[in-house]
């Protein structure tokens, strides 16, 4: 594979502790290209050191229209499988960053632009959003973590149909079937994903990292296995001295509350 990254095709600012990490391809609808693909694992790998949370967004009119079909040419199975692995290395470094990573969805969230979008911690999606999974009729298959990411936001059965039937759904039965965990109205899932991207970097650092690495291997594990790796790491988040401090806070009566409508 020559590709080299495409710094241009991704934008990063720094907005306080949250990094937003924008995809610049509008006129490609975001298309994933291999340049943007090693440009988005560069960019988590080396994300701000300020940086506690991040967004990711797309520019234009839709997040993402999924894997940059004009790329797709003769490849023996050998460049197959490395193509493949390259957008597995880059979601990894999302999915198991340093941060956690809120999506914010809106347009068109469809095949690997659904795949990046399942390797974000948080998903919001406003109501313009839809999503799909094309591979199917492209005569092609997932090859960006979908059939291992996808599976655990729907089940099975709801990817299978979308896959052989072209299912789309709209941002409403989208969250209702665990595509997203918000929906808000039309432009506003960056402005949404934004404050929960500020809520999440005020967490103590060591909760958050527990919980990107630690909740989906335990969740993976035979309960017998999971039990004890939580006890290891809710051990090793507890004593942590910021953890103390927190808990002081509450015991003093300095710290929130937990409110019904927070
Ligand atoms: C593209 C791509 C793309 C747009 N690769 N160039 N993904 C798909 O099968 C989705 C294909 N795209 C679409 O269905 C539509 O483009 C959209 C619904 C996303 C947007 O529609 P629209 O009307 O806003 O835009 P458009 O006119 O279709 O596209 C504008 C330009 O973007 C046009 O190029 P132009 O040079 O004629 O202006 C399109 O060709 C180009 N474009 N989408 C390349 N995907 C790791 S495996 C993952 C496998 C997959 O992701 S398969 C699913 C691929």
């Amino acid at each position: 594979m020559n590709a080299t990254p495409d710094l241009q095709a991704v934008d990063v600012t720094l907005d306080g502790a949250v990094a937003i990490v924008r995809l610049r391809r509008p006129a490609k609808r975001n298309a994933l290209s291999d340049g943007l693909i090693l440009a988005l694992r560069q960019t988590f790998e080396t994300l701000p050191e300020a940086a506690r949370a991040a967004v990711i967004c797309g520019e234009g009119e839709h997040f993402c229209a999924g894997l940059d079909l004009s790329e797709l040419r003769e490849r023996d199975a050998g460049e197959g499988v490395m193509h493949s692995r390259l957008w597995h290395t880059a979601l990894e470094a999302i999915e198991k960053g340093r941060v956690p990573v809120v999506a914010a969805l809106h347009g068109a969230v469809v095949g690997g632009g659904l795949e990046l979008a399942s390797a974000c911690h948080v998903r919001v999606a406003d109501d313009s959003a839809y999503f799909a999974l094309p591979e199917g009729s492209r005569g092609i298959f997932v090859g960006g973590s979908g059939s291992v990411r996808i599976p655990k936001l729907i089940g099975v059965p709801r990817m299978m149909d979308m896959m052989l039937t072209g299912r789309v759904y709209d941002a409403e039965a989208g969250e209702r079937i665990g595509l997203a965990q918000y929906r808000v109205p039309a432009g506003q899932a960056l402005p949404k994903a934004l404050e929960l991207a500020r809520r999440i970097a005020e967490n103590a650092p060591l909760t958050n990292f527990a919980l990107m690495h630690a909740l989906p291997r335990i969740a993976e594990q035979a309960s017998d296995h999971g039990l004890f790796t939580e006890a290891l790491i809710s051990a090793i988040a507890q004593a942590a001295p910021e953890a103390k401090a927190r808990l002081r806070a509450f015991l003093e009566g300095k710290a929130a509350k937990v409110r019904k409508d927070a």
